[in-house]
Order: C-alpha cells, then structure tokens, then sequence
C-alpha cells in the first residue's frame, strides 16, 4: 500500500499515472480540505472533487477543476436570482455539493467521500485528512482576512499575502484510517502540490507529522516548482510572501525534517547538492507532466525509489 498526500492539481496529475504503475486498490490518499466552503448551504470540497471526478473518468482536465462538458444552467438562475456567482459551479457539480450536504446530515466527512467514492466505481481509498473544520485563510493586511477561495477565486489572487493560516488546525484530528494508512503504507508520497496550501493543512494536523516520521517509511515528495515558478497557480505568490525563495530548494527547506528524498526537475539539477546539504537525497528527472507518458514515467522513478529503499 502507498500512502499520497495530496492537494486538487499537481497531485491528482501524478495519481493518473500511478495508478498505471501499481493497483488502484493499494493507493490511498489523504486529501486537504482546507479549500473547503460553504456556499449556497452546500459543502463544497474542491481537493477531493478533484480526486473523485478524476478517478471516476469525469474531471474537466482542461481547468483541473469541476465535471468535462458540464453546463452552468442554475448558476445563471441564481445570477438572475442576484445571488453571488463567483464561484463557478456547473450544474452536475451541484450534484455532488447536494448529495454530500445531505450525506453529512448523518455521516462524518469521511464516511462521506468513502460512500460517493464506492458510488463512483473508485477503488482507491480517499481520506478527507480530518473530519474537522480547519479553514486555509490568507492575511492580506492588517484588518483583512480572506478564506482561500475568496483570495484565490474572488479576488483573482490578487490581493497581497503577509500570512497564511489554517484557522481550526490546533483542535483538528485526523480522520480515522489516516494515522493508520501513515504508519501501515510501504511508502509515503508527498505529491506536487501546493506546499503551503495544500499540504501544510494536511502536515499540521496533530499527530500527522509525527505518524510520518514514526513510521520509518520511504518519504518521497515531487517538487511542485520548476526554476523560479510553480508549473501553476498562487505557490510562488504565497511561498514569497512567507520570505520562503521560491524554488526547488525553498521546498526542500519546508518538508526537510520528513522526507527522505526530494524529486526535482532537470532543469533545476544545478540545485542538487545545495539541496542534499539539508540532508536529503535529491533525485533528478523530467517532473513536468503534459502527456501520460511523463505521468507513468515520474511514477515508475517514485515506485522505484520506494522499493529500493
Ligand atoms: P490545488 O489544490 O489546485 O492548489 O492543487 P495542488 O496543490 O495539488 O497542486 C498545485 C501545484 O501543482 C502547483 O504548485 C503547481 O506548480 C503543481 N503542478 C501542476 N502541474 C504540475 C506538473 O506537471 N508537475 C509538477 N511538478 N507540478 C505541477
Ligand atoms: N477555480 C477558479 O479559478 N474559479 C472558479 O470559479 C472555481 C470554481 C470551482 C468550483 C468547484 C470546484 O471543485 C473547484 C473550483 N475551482 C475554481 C477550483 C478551486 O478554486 C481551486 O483551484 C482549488 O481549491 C485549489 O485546490
């Protein structure tokens, strides 16, 4: 079994080549749900949408977010209603939103996702990281705080960053199966997600860290950052407003004390022994991955890495 940990986007692209390498069935991943909102009554959790639309076949691959081919009928109605529409939710998405409020009028979080993802036909195993409410918010300035898809959805991530926080994180728990599938895996993933807002939320959660470090497992993380720039969205805003270098070796600087190696691009190779300085293992190879061929490649290299340890 192979534990991932994982954010909506650079993970996610990862996992479709993963599960060309090893069973589906031997993956489970624990998914941030610091992105998550609330809108309209409905619980919204991106991270894990992602997941679950993207192993069920039906993810938009072209936004890395919401159903392919999906039409925004009621989000119109609502426009028309005056509601808020900033958040572009398609009308099968709303489905999944509706399905998993009600779900949790009974279940936890996580008994959730394991009842939509069986509905799904998925078979690897999906762990929202913590049935909690921890909430991923942006100080912009003194006197503003915005949750993170206000930040990054309503206000085009434009606003500055001074600080970011998970707002709940110190009475958070894990959710159940997570500090098991930690200690219990072959080899920990920590895949190329955004470091501050994706896995950050998961590695705060009481007792993560410690299960990781416990479990003496091959620790393995994919740098999601390329040169100067992570391959998208805000990582390189938030890490720079955190006085982090953004770069290869500012994420080697964040996860250093967990992982056992960190997997770099090519074109970064020139980092590698500032990087192993910290006292980790550098593995050097093609980490951007447009076509499946480099998905099932950096897989392969991951897989290879963690049976030879
Ligand atoms: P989010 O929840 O949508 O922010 O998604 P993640 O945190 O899972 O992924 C966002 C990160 O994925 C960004 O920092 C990107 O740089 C990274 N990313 C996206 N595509 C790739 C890729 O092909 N290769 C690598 N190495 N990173 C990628
Ligand atoms: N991202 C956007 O940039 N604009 C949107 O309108 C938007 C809507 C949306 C709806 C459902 C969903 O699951 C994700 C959505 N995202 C949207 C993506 C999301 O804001 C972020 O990329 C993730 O939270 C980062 O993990």
């Amino acid at each position: 079994m192979i534990t991932v940990l994982s954010g909506g986007t650079g993970t996610p692209k990862l996992i479709q080549g993963l599960i060309k390498v090893v069973q589906e069935e031997t993956l489970t991943i624990i998914v941030n749900t610091g992105d998550d909102i609330n809108l309209f009554g409905l619980h919204i959790s991106p991270d894990i949408d992602t997941i679950l639309y993207m192993l069920s076949g039906i993810l938009d691959e072209e936004k890395w977010w919401g159903i392919k081919n999906d039409t925004f009928n009621c989000l119109e109605l609502l426009a028309k209603y005056g509601h808020d529409t900033w958040f572009l939710l398609g009308d099968r998405d709303f489905a999944t939103h509706i399905y998993r409020t009600l779900l949790l009028k009974k279940y936890s979080l996580s008994e959730t996702i394991s009842i939509m993802s069986t509905k799904l036909g998925i078979k690897a195993k999906i762990l929202p990281v913590t049935n909690d409410t921890v909430m991923t918010k942006i100080r912009s300035s003194k006197n503003k705080i915005l949750a993170f898809q206000e930040f990054w959805v309503r206000e085009k991530g434009m606003p500055e960053v001074h600080d970011v926080f998970f707002d709940g994180v110190e009475i958070a728990t894990p959710a159940p199966g997570v500090v098991d599938s930690l200690i219990e895996c072959e080899g920990i993933i920590i895949g190329p997600s955004n470091p501050i807002t994706s896995i950050e939320p998961i590695l705060g959660i009481k007792g993560i860290k410690q299960a990781i470090l416990d479990s003496k497992k091959p620790v393995i993380a994919v740098s999601p950052i390329i040169g100067e720039a992570p391959v998208s969205g805000p990582a390189g805003k938030l890490m720079k407003g955190l006085g982090i270098e953004v770069s290869s070796f500012g994420v080697a600087q964040i996860y250093s004390e967990l992982i056992d190696v960190l997997i770099i691009d090519k074109k970064d190779r020139e980092l590698k022994n500032e990087i192993e300085s910290l006292g980790l293992e550098v593995h050097v190879t093609n980490i951007l991955m447009k076509k499946m061929e480099d998905k099932i490649q950096l897989s392969k290299e991951i897989i290879g890495l963690i049976k030879a340890f």
